[in-house]
């Protein structure tokens, strides 16, 4: 409604201005006010449009078809030329960001194919459409008495002009849909390789009709020098720019929109006057910049996303003003014949191409819907014919307007469907993302009267993904461990989730003994475990152990490939218990787009080479497009891991590592927590009532409370902090009776022998401590808990502590840590952090401890017991800040838009944000 307004409004302003002030003939006034009024009505055309879900874009176009006949100079005298005045802006820009799209090392595995591809359509389209032109020549009325060799060459040049196609058009529909994936990078390259092919075969063809009529009196050499200059000047030209530019990007990038427009105006300003191919300058520039200043994506995107929009925008109305509907009314059928048979042949070859290049057909089935579009190039080779051979010249362009106008209109609709089709555009994406874990969210049981009920997982990261698929709509892929979980699925092991709001499904694996357990208990929780982590528990690696978890790992794989089909859905993988999931993946789906997170450390490579299958791993690990660690250290130690084990090339400026034919992005990026959500549940009035009931339950009469909360696991330094526990009752026995420990220590892997000896001696340490520092008629030194908690009740004891202790040993984040802090909203409360967990990278305002050192352990205990209100708050609110900044959210984003810059270059995302842009 208010943009209406603002189109009346502006129309109003136009019209008193020209009353009041004559004709708005030229000038500035007269472009910036055809200009305006072109930006807001296209816009409510494309809205509307929109809502009968139909592209934006022929919405301006129609705006255009409009405008230029009939109201267009209501508001200025030639507003159809003011408007061209910016189009040529606009064709170089577009052909710019063509050249930006198409990123050779992504492409080099697929170039050969495509080049296939286009040859083959070519020559199938071109030979279909010139036996055509040859047979029903009477009815062409071009030159219908021409005959022998001139036929053939008025032929070639109509097949050469009929066929081909429009980058700018294809670049145009892809940049304002903001699709990305792989039709749109295949037709684009597709359509730039073809004309690069057809301007060369056009010039020939010219000089071969030249000869046949016997018009050219001038040498063969300095046609073919012209011809030289026009391409590979424009080439060099656009190269020379395009260099400068990514440079520009490099040492200076400031005012980047302005720049952008200022190097299109130039390349097409040259372009004309040097008489170079603008296009072909701008794509040769495109190319340069994304080749060779890949770590300037930021800055360009910010660029393009000011500069581009307003300018396509008005590209496409132009586009629309210059439709000759007239034209195409006069010529009727003989044009809807060809451009249907154009149509055909180009479908022809193209399916022939797919099949003998091995491009993936569900991409190949739409490319020929990218292929329709016909524009500048066209009607410049129809332009071209009619000034040079007067005789049959000009019916050859009034035809190639007509045809275009049908192609104009029609392409950009057709390509849209193919590329929703063939998933390239974002709404609506069906699964857009997958996760694959080994542990799933929710886990059916039956309750104690038979009834089915589905329970969370606990832990952060599982309640912090399952929170991002709520909002994606994806698949969760894991190993199906709830007793009553296959009571529950479809027929394809699949069962929608949460159950309070279904909204992702996740697919279950079965996995059977004594498989699972040999890959689950055996290589990954007694190999890879221990070996990650530095503590004196000696890795097991057993032949069987390894069979069983590349076995598992490749179920896991088929599982995915199951559901994503041809899809490019990006895929996160999650830990060490995946670390071959993509190499399986990418046998079945070499385009997969999938990125890991390793969530424990990554060791040093001295330890890393005792795993005997060490190299197995890395390549495994290599095979994902991103793989991402915790912190510095580990992703460095991956670096040193692969440099040291595989024949790699490391590319530390960009972070990335080159194996084969591939390259991988290697990053740290620690997680998080859900912060916000511990802050909801932290302000809920009931915590209170949650927290009277933890203190009855676990009899804490004591004045000071410590707590700790750890799965039992050898990692966790639960036994060091007994022992500190004890020396600090040992040195101060005034806390005996008013101190108590609260540790809540949930049993896992107890199947495995050193997790049961923990398990073992925590219990017996603990009643060790009570027994010697019992207090008649006090509060027990140690409450031991060893049944998991809801989160709230979590969050509740978080709350009731004075400190929490997270004394690891090694721990690749530890997420109590940070879950403490942001429960914390009351600003009090102690942290005593262990340096060796990954949270001490950030929570630096913790007090640190080393779990090894007993005595300055307990010294940071008294540290904290004593420390004053302001000090405790002081350090709180700094831990907070750091917490609250990087939640799990953060994480998650950060992973996976890395992942998808990967793969289209950040430029797109730009593209795809206008679409949510207010004018
Ligand atoms: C690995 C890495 C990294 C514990 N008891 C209960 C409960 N928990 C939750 C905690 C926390 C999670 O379990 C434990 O997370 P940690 O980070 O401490 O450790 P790991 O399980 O070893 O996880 C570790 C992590 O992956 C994430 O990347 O930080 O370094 O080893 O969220 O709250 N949750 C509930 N009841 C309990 O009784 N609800």
């Amino acid at each position: 409604m208010r943009q209406v307004a603002a189109l009346i409004l502006a129309v109003v302003v136009v019209l008193w201005v020209r009353a009041i002030g004559g004709p708005i003939a030229s000038g500035t006034a007269g472009a910036a006010l055809a200009i305006g009024f072109t930006l807001l009505g296209a816009w409510i055309f494309g809205d509307l449009l929109r809502r009968f879900r139909l592209p934006r874009l022929s919405g301006y176009i129609l705006f255009g078809v409009l405008i230029g006949p009939s109201v267009g100079d209501v508001i200025t005298e030639t507003m159809t030329a003011q408007l061209h005045f910016v189009t040529g802006i606009a064709t170089t820009l577009i052909a710019l960001i063509a050249g930006l799209t198409l990123n050779l090392e992504r492409l080099s595995l697929q170039f050969k194919a495509i080049a296939r591809l286009t040859a083959i359509t070519l020559v199938v389209a071109m030979a279909g459409i010139g036996a055509v032109m040859w047979l029903a020549w009477p009815w062409l009325s071009i030159a219908p008495g021409a005959g022998g060799l001139e036929r053939l060459a008025i032929v070639t040049l109509l097949v050469v002009i009929t066929i081909s196609f429009s980058p700018t058009m294809t670049a145009a529909v892809t940049t304002e849909t903001g699709a990305r994936g792989r039709l749109s990078e295949t037709v684009l390259t597709v359509v730039v390789l073809a004309d690069l092919v057809l301007l060369v075969l056009f010039s020939f063809a010219m000089l071969f009709a030249r000869v046949a009529v016997g018009a050219t009196t001038s040498d063969g050499v300095s046609l073919l020098a012209r011809f030289t200059w026009e391409i590979g000047g424009a080439v060099a030209f656009g190269v020379f720019v395009g260099a400068m530019f990514a440079l520009y990007l490099r040492y200076v990038g400031r005012e980047v929109a302005l720049v952008v427009i200022a190097v299109c105006a130039l390349l097409s300003q040259v372009g004309s006057t040097q008489q170079f191919e603008p296009l072909l300058a701008a794509v040769a520039a495109g190319l340069v910049i994304e080749n060779l200043s890949l770590a300037q994506g930021e800055t360009l995107k910010t660029a393009v996303q000011g500069a581009a929009l307003p300018v396509l925008v008005i590209f496409f109305v132009a586009v629309g003003t210059s439709l000759r509907l007239d034209v195409l009314a006069e010529s009727g059928i003989i044009v809807i014949a060809l451009s249907g048979l154009r149509l055909l042949f180009i479908k022809l070859g193209v399916a022939i191409g797919v099949r003998s290049s091995g491009i993936d057909p569900t991409v190949g089935s739409y490319i020929w819907t990218g292929l329709v579009s016909q524009a500048g190039i066209t009607l410049g080779f129809a332009a071209l014919v009619a000034s040079e051979f007067a005789d049959w010249g000009p019916r050859i362009q009034a035809l190639l307007v007509a045809f275009i106008a049908i192609h104009e209109l029609l392409g950009p609709l057709l390509f849209r469907y193919g590329l929703f089709r063939s998933g390239d555009l974002n709404a609506p994406p069906r699964r857009p993302l997958v996760v694959v874990s080994n542990r799933e969210p929710y886990l059916h049981r039956q309750d104690e009267r038979g009834r089915i009920v589905a329970a969370p997982a606990t832990g952060g990261v599982a309640v912090a993904l399952d929170a991002l698929m709520r909002e994606r709509n994806g698949v969760w892929v894991a190993h199906g461990a709830g007793p009553a979980d296959r009571a529950v699925v479809d027929k394809s092991d699949r069962v929608l989730v949460p159950p309070d709001s279904p909204s992702y499904e996740l697919r279950r694996l079965w996995l059977e003994e004594p498989t699972f357990s040999a890959y689950y208990n055996g290589f990954a929780n007694e190999g890879l475990w221990p070996l990650c982590h530095l503590v004196d528990v000696r890795p097991q690696f057993r032949t069987e152990d390894w069979a069983a978890y590349r076995d598992i790992n490749s179920r896991f794989a088929k599982a995915v490939s199951e559901e994503v089909g041809h899809s490019n859905i990006p895929i996160f993988i999650q830990d060490y218990h995946l670390a071959l999931v993509a190499p399986a993946l990418r046998a079945r789906m070499p385009h997969a787009r999938t990125a890991l997170f390793w969530h424990i450390p990554w060791p040093y490579p001295d330890r890393f080479r005792i795993c005997p299958w060490g190299p197995e791993i890395l390549t495994g690990l290599l095979a994902n497009d991103l793989l991402a660690f915790q912190l510095e250290r580990d992703r460095r130690n991956f670096l040193l891991a692969v440099e040291e084990e595989l024949d790699v090339e490391v590319e530390h400026e960009l972070s990335r590592v080159r194996f084969g034919d591939r390259s991988t992005t290697v990053v740290s990026v620690p997680i998080g927590v859900d912060y916000d959500r511990i802050q909801a549940i932290a302000a809920e009035p009931s915590l209170a009532k949650e927290q009277a009931r933890l203190a009855r339950l676990f009899n804490l009469s004591a004045e000071i409370i410590g707590i700790g909360v750890d799965r039992l696991d050898y990692t966790k330094g639960i036994p060091e902090r007994l022992d500190a526990l004890d020396a600090l009752l040992t040195r101060r026995p005034a806390l005996r009776g008013k101190l108590t420990f609260v540790q809540i220590g949930v049993p896992s892997r107890s199947e495995i022998e050193s997790y049961a000896a923990i398990e073992a001696e925590i219990g017996q340490r603990i009643s060790a401590i009570n027994a010697r520092h019992r207090v008649p008629g006090g509060a027990p030194a140690v409450h031991y808990h060893t049944k998991p908690l809801t989160i709230t009740s979590l969050v509740a004891l978080y709350r009731l502590a004075d400190f929490c202790i997270v004394s690891s040993l090694h721990d690749g984040m530890n997420l109590v840590a940070k879950e403490f802090v942001s429960a914390r909203d009351d600003d009090d409360g102690v942290l005593v952090l262990s340096r060796l967990a990954g949270a001490a990278q950030e929570l630096r305002e913790a007090v640190i401890i080393n779990p090894y050192d007993v005595d300055g352990f307990a010294d940071a205990l008294l540290q904290a017991i004593d420390m004053p209100l302001d000090e405790r708050r002081a350090r709180m609110r700094a831990m907070r800040r750091i917490v609250a900044g990087r939640n799990v959210f953060g994480w998650a984003s950060d992973i996976l838009e890395g992942l998808e810059s990967l793969w289209t270059k950040p430029l797109h995302y730009s593209v795809r944000r206008w679409e949510d842009m207010p004018v």
